[in-house]
């Protein structure tokens, strides 16, 4: 008995962390991205509200490249530089309050937005 106890207890370990990582894979990381397609140089969604701590990712079906950055003064959006695909960024600074404004640096006319970090 002792034996397999022994046994049980070595294989609990390892099983806790295969557990562990399991769970971190099953878990929906999606939920933890916003998503905003890009469609001929305009966003699905202007205006995002997310939580602190969230991430958006600009998917982007052009053929131009796109280059997101902040407007004005604001220091809580970094600049994406070039993409064609994909950017994504994360949003964990919310100390400045009220909403994150950006544009893109090739198409400002049509690519606007508004980010509310809550
Ligand atoms: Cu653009």
């Amino acid at each position: 008995m002792q034996k397999y106890w022994v046994r049980w207890m070595s294989l609990g370990g390892a099983s806790a962390v295969a557990l562990t990582f399991a769970l971190q894979l099953a878990a929906p990381a999606q939920d933890n991205v916003k998503k905003i397609d890009i469609v001929k140089n305009k966003f699905s969604e202007e205006n995002v509200e997310i939580k602190k701590g969230q991430s958006i990712t600009w998917i982007s079906t052009d053929k131009s490249k796109h280059k997101l950055q902040p407007k004005g003064k604001e220091t809580r959006f970094k600049n994406t530089g070039d993409f064609k695909d994909t950017a994504t960024q994360k949003f964990d600074d919310v100390t400045n309050g009220g909403p994150i404004d950006y544009e893109c640096f090739y198409h400002p006319a049509t690519m606007k937005g508004k980010i509310t970090v809550k």
